[in-house]
């Protein structure tokens, strides 16, 4: 008898990343002062938050630089992936719309992805969506507004999610205050969040840079070095905790999700 030697099969883990613009210094602000960025300590630290994620198993692409729009890095606002289906956003802030067509080009370039999109009058910034099973949380932010999440539930409606609002007035988006765990519990800051009684399971984290995790696999969450407490506590419920620092887009109001988009 022949043996078959049969590959294994792997899926791909892809995640979009976008290069630092080179006018960092004038992204947008909406909760904190404007304090100095230091360029180049940014670009490094991208290069090493791209590098956490292929440690891991992930395969990063790029999409095209825009030298001149400052806040293009922050890559998750531009797009959600819900499986096989892309939604492209209409970010919030117009200074960022420009960000959306070269997004649009590269998510078209992935195969067996299917693309919808946000329109006018509605707005959806894509760090005010937050996935836990078949539960779309998103944030009703100064960015996004009742229609986005309205043209939201009616893209993912037939697809077998719930969407479900979530107020937000402390925080610039839903994942600067809450995100998940891979077991489904959200965790997040009280004092950033309205309310916490919308999630079935909520962990109150100790530090505001905490909230903020990358599934990286089952096991493996990537986190700020900002939120020390927050990794010791994560690590005690048996994760395996990866920290990056991300000081000088934490300046800028990002955090380690907005700086990727996982395609899932
Ligand atoms: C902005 O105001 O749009 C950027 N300076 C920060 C965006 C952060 N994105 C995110 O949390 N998903």
């Amino acid at each position: 008898a022949v043996l078959q030697h049969r590959p294994r099969r792997t899926t791909r883990r892809v995640a979009l990343v976008r290069i630092p613009a080179s006018n960092l210094d004038e992204a947008e602000l909406t909760h904190v002062d404007r304090r100095p960025v230091d360029q180049a300590r940014a670009d490094e630290q991208w290069d090493d938050y791209c590098a956490a994620l292929v440690a891991e198993g992930w395969e990063t692409v790029e999409v095209d630089a825009a030298p001149d729009l400052p806040d293009s890095v922050f890559i998750e606002d531009t797009v959600a992936f819900f499986g096989d289906t892309a939604v492209l956003t209409n970010p919030g802030a117009e200074s960022r719309r420009p960000e959306l067509d070269a997004v649009e080009r590269a998510v078209r370039a992935l195969p067996g992805v299917s693309v919808a999109r946000i329109a006018a009058p509605g707005t959806l910034d894509g760090g005010d969506v937050l996935k836990v099973g078949s539960t779309v949380y998103v944030g009703a932010s100064s960015r996004t507004n009742p229609e986005g999440i309205r043209q939201l539930r009616g893209i993912l409606s037939p697809l077998g999610y719930t969407v479900v609002a979530v107020p937000m007035t402390r925080a610039l988006h839903l994942k600067s205050a809450a995100t998940a765990l891979p077991d489904g519990t959200v965790i997040g800051h009280p004092d950033l969040l309205e309310t916490t009684t919308l999630f079935p399971r909520f962990l109150a984290v100790p530090e505001p840079e905490g909230v903020a995790v990358v599934v990286l696999t089952d096991e493996t969450l990537l986190m700020s070095a900002s939120a020390p407490r927050t990794a010791e506590l994560l690590s005690g419920l048996g994760y395996r905790v990866v920290t990056v620092d991300v000081s000088e887009f934490e300046k800028l109001e990002g955090c380690v999700t907005c700086l990727s988009v996982r395609v899932r």
